[in-house]
């Protein structure tokens, strides 16, 4: 690293610490690690302002699905806003883009998906589903039928509905959550909670815990259950093919909405449209944000099935609910333009076909690695599982420790893997070759040689 650019780097950092509060950090110990700064991106790539090049295998936060630097996606933005920068779906108004995405949303979700309401972010689709559910079963005349059921350690956003409808205890510990009317029933994850069953029957009985946790509340209480048809931000955690079959009896069964939030697994992350699509859920409602723009710009939606949105259109009167840049133009036409390539260069069709099973099979064999007790995928979103011991599996005494070593390793290694606890997850940009897999299969096997050498 340069003189010149360690007082680069060094300048922006103070000025960070001075003026800026992160997400998810702690502010305190941040100002004094000093931030890392991202300059530059191109492709599957990012640089920081030390010049490092860094092979990003968590696509941003899970969005940036066709990579940086599209020319494109840039295109678009900027055409719009030269034609319109701004104008509103509110009082009677909308903008072409805004249709034209509408639309083309009805051509890529499932047959009986015909609607969407705009949002900017997977936030605001949650706390949208909120308002929306309890307003459809009180236009249909059951205001009772008011509670949600969702998952501990499930990751639906940061504003308050959103994070009531999350089962993260250190989220709910800050602002007195969850709000009312939110229950939580345990995850299927086979891996941490479910070894000493088949993990068929671990799916089974972990659907049926939704089954239980209705008779307790009484169907007629009930509004909805949500889940992420994989939880991502939890651990990629990839429930046993028994468990979306049972939610999908259990939900019909007792009229309950089905909610599968798909702002990590839509567009395209497991090898097709939708996380729904991979695992047959026969969803009612599905959040979408992230990869709707590759990240490009801010948007989010909420996708509303034929039945919903005839019960809201019909004999919901107004709804009462919007934000100020729903459907806003350009976000809109930066995610045309991101959908029509995700078409025309058939990149989910090349996940289901080509680049998904490499990229499995070369995860696999980090199974070998003493560190590693588990390693799974599905098309591109993928965990490592670090243990103390592999036979018998034993995990570590404090969680987190030996995750945030190998987090850090990685990146010293021009690598990023995000670490949940100890669980290393990855959500590469949907555009990586297999070439790109190579390198992010070397450079993760050299992170666990390195982290195995700093904990012995
Ligand atoms: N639902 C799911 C399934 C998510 O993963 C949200 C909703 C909320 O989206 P917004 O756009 O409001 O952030 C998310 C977001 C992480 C991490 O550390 C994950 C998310 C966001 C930020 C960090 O893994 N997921």
């Amino acid at each position: 690293m340069s003189e010149e650019s360690e007082l680069h780097t060094k300048h922006l950092q103070q000025k960070d610490a001075a003026h800026h509060l992160h997400p998810f950090s702690d502010n305190k110990e941040l100002s004094q690690k000093g931030i890392r700064i991202i300059e530059k991106a191109e492709g599957v790539y990012l640089w920081d302002s030390k010049g490092q090049k860094i092979l990003d295998a968590m696509a941003g936060l899970w969005c940036v699905n066709l990579g940086y630097s599209r020319k494109e996606l840039i295109a678009a933005a900027s055409r719009q806003m030269e034609e319109l920068p701004y104008y509103n779906s509110f009082f009677q108004c909308s903008t072409p883009p805004t249709i034209e995405l509408a639309e083309l949303l009805a051509q890529v979700t499932p047959p009986n998906f015909n609607h969407v309401f705009f949002c900017n972010s997977g936030s605001e689709a949650n706390d949208t589903v909120v308002r929306m559910v309890r307003h459809y079963w009180s236009s249909k005349g059951q205001p009772r039928k008011n509670i949600f059921i969702s998952r501990f350690n499930a990751y639906h956003g940061s504003t308050m509905a959103a994070a009531s409808l999350g089962g993260m205890k250190p989220m709910h510990q800050q602002g007195g959550l969850p709000i009312p009317g939110i229950v939580h029933i345990n995850q299927p994850y086979w891996f941490r909670e479910g070894r000493d069953l088949d993990p068929e029957a671990f799916g089974i009985a972990k659907a049926r815990e939704l089954e239980i946790k209705i008779h307790q509340l009484g169907p007629e209480n009930v509004a909805a259950f949500i889940g992420e048809p994989i939880q991502g931000a939890g651990g990629v955690i990839i429930p046993p093919a028994s468990y979306w079959p049972e939610i999908n009896r259990i939900c019909k069964e007792y009229d309950i909405l089905l909610v599968a939030d798909e702002v990590i697994c839509g567009f395209g992350r497991t090898g097709r449209w939708f996380g729904s699509n991979y695992f047959h859920i026969a969803a009612d409602l599905m959040p979408i944000a992230k990869g709707l723009s590759s990240g490009y710009l801010p948007i989010g939606g909420l996708l509303v099935n034929d039945s919903v949105a005839t019960v809201i259109k019909n004999n919901g009167g107004e709804f009462n609910h919007g934000y100020t840049y729903s459907g806003h133009p350009v976000a809109a036409a930066v995610a045309i333009e991101n959908i029509k390539l995700l078409k025309s260069e058939k990149i989910i069709e090349n996940i289901a076909n080509s680049t998904g099973p490499y990229l499995h099979k070369r995860w696999q064999e980090l199974s070998q690695h003493p560190l590693v007790g588990e390693a799974r995928s599905v098309g591109f979103i993928g965990a490592l599982e670090l243990v103390k011991n592999k036979n018998p599996i034993e995990f570590f005494y404090k969680p987190g420790k030996v995750g945030t070593i190998c987090r850090d390793i990685c990146v010293n290694n021009g690598l990023v893997m995000r670490a949940t606890d100890d669980t290393m997850l990855i959500s590469p940009p949907l555009i990586m070759t297999h070439d790109h897999i190579d390198e992010l299969i070397e450079k993760a096997k050299l992170s666990l040689d390195l982290t195995l050498k700093a904990i012995s």
